[in-house]
């Protein structure tokens, strides 16, 4: 028995934010019935395609576990039928451009009128507001949730993550609403909808920068590079590079090899407790009682001289050699591992945080499994559905539809090119 077993989704997500949501309520152990458009389905099916005709890693990678059924939603028997699968479903999850579920009738009102339990789950780029009909992309998040502007260099662009936190981090937050208005529903026997705004998601994970910007107006920050390098702050949180976040000061340091290999570098974390072992492992024992170095304060305005200190030693190691030695010392670091690294990792891939899973057009892949491990309901990665691969088996099975009806379904157009109709 999964977690989640016996709850129906209906997935009306496309791209990547909804269908992270709906991937994770998948590997719970819903029943994730994708909704696509006939002939088409969702965008990514044929975005970034790397095999002619095959079906993305775009798109496998986010819509595993689930089921497909194609469906014209402007065609009147397919509207009809997609009330039906809304009487059907306990969850109904959609990120379409601001107003295009009104448009296909589909508003809470009708929706909660036509099954009182359905809880209705949906990303928006922007929650109320001036840019509350805008749509979004994931680096449009990241820029006007707070990343951008804080991400980078002090004298570079603003800049973007290679973490999706506009999207896969706007799924996870919605899957988590979703559960909790599940849980709600068990007292109340009512469904609910559920709202996250792409921008209030990337500001969210971004939080530590709004208090950088509070703690601005009380003076410099003193834990950033340019404080140690003598230059002014201006009224906004700046870009700090590679600095730590967090109140122990970081920075990412050349290791040997850095000359011809673009990931021979390793994250290196001063961290207080440990300070003491960090100057016998570098060769600077003396710094354990010298008033510039012996604090954490007085150390503030060096960072700059101790990492590269420190660099001098990290160059002498390859980033796993380092990382051996300090680990063994408790001293908080972490290589810069490249994606053919993580690909390659026999640890990861035994973790099941790497997957290898088998798709009968494309043949074997990697993508990554569930990251929220429950010791009661273990998740099994499964392929991603072919485009309306589950149309008839979901009329049929979920919907209660007949033969006839299914065949009269067919002929309206309302579901495309049908696989095919298996007898009832
Ligand atoms: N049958 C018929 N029509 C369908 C359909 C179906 N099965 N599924 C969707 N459609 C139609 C909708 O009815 C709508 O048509 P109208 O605009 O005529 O009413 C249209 O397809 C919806 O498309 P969209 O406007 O959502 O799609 P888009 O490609 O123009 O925009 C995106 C994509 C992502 C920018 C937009 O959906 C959006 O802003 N979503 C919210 C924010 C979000 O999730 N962004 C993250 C995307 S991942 O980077």
């Amino acid at each position: 028995m999964k977690a989640l077993e016996g709850v129906k989704i209906l997935d009306f997500t496309h791209v990547q934010s909804g269908p992270t949501c709906t991937q994770l309520l998948a590997w719970f152990g819903a029943d994730v019935i994708k909704v696509e458009r006939p002939g088409a389905g969702d965008a990514t099916r044929e975005q970034l395609q790397d095999i002619p005709d095959v079906d993305s890693l775009y798109f496998t990678m986010l819509n595993h576990n689930k089921r497909s059924i194609t469906l014209d939603t402007k065609n009147p028997k397919g509207i009809e039928v997609l009330w039906r699968l809304v009487a059907e479903c306990d969850v109904l999850v959609e990120n379409f451009a601001p107003g295009a579920l009104t448009r296909m009738g589909l508003t809470w009102e009708a929706i909660h009128a036509a099954n009182p339990r359905m809880i209705l789950a949906s990303v928006k780029g922007f929650g109320p507001g001036a840019y509350a009909d805008c749509k979004v992309y994931e680096n449009v998040a990241q820029c006007v949730g707070g990343a951008a502007s804080t991400t980078g260099f002090r004298t570079g662009t603003p800049m973007v993550t290679g973490a999706q936190i506009g999207d896969s981090g706007t799924g996870l937050h919605l899957a988590l609403g979703i559960v909790t208005a599940l849980y709600q529903r068990t007292h109340s026997g009512l469904g609910q909808r559920v709202d996250c705004a792409m921008q209030d998601s990337v500001l969210n994970l971004c939080r530590v920068k709004l208090r950088d910007q509070q703690r601005l107006e009380r003076g410099p920050l003193q834990e950033y590079s340019q404080f140690g390098e003598g230059i002014a702050f201006g009224d906004a949180v700046p870009r700090a590079g590679n600095d730590s976040g967090g109140g122990q000061p970081g920075r990412i340091l050349k290791c040997k090899g850095w000359e011809t290999d673009p990931n021979a570098y390793i994250y290196f974390i001063t961290q207080g407790p440990v300070w003491e072992k960090i100057c016998d492992v570098i060769g600077e024992p003396t710094w354990k009682t010298h008033p510039d170095y012996a604090t954490a304060k007085a150390r503030l305005p060096h960072l700059n001289e101790i990492f590269t200190r420190i660099e001098a030693w990290t160059m002498s190691k390859t980033k796993f050699e380092a990382m051996d030695i300090l680990n063994g010392l408790h001293i908080p670091c972490g290589p810069i591992l490249s994606m053919k690294e993580i690909a390659e990792d026999q640890a990861l891939r035994k973790a099941g945080t790497v997957v290898e899973v088998d798709h009968p057009t494309r043949g074997k892949y990697l993508t990554v499994g569930n990251p929220i491990k429950l010791s009661a309901s273990a998740t099994d990665v499964t392929r991603s559905p072919l485009l309306g691969e589950h149309t008839d088996e979901i009329l049929r099975d979920v919907l209660g539809y007949s033969e006839t009806e299914r065949l009269n379904i067919s002929e309206s157009g309302a579901i495309g090119a049908i696989r095919k109709i298996a007898a009832a």
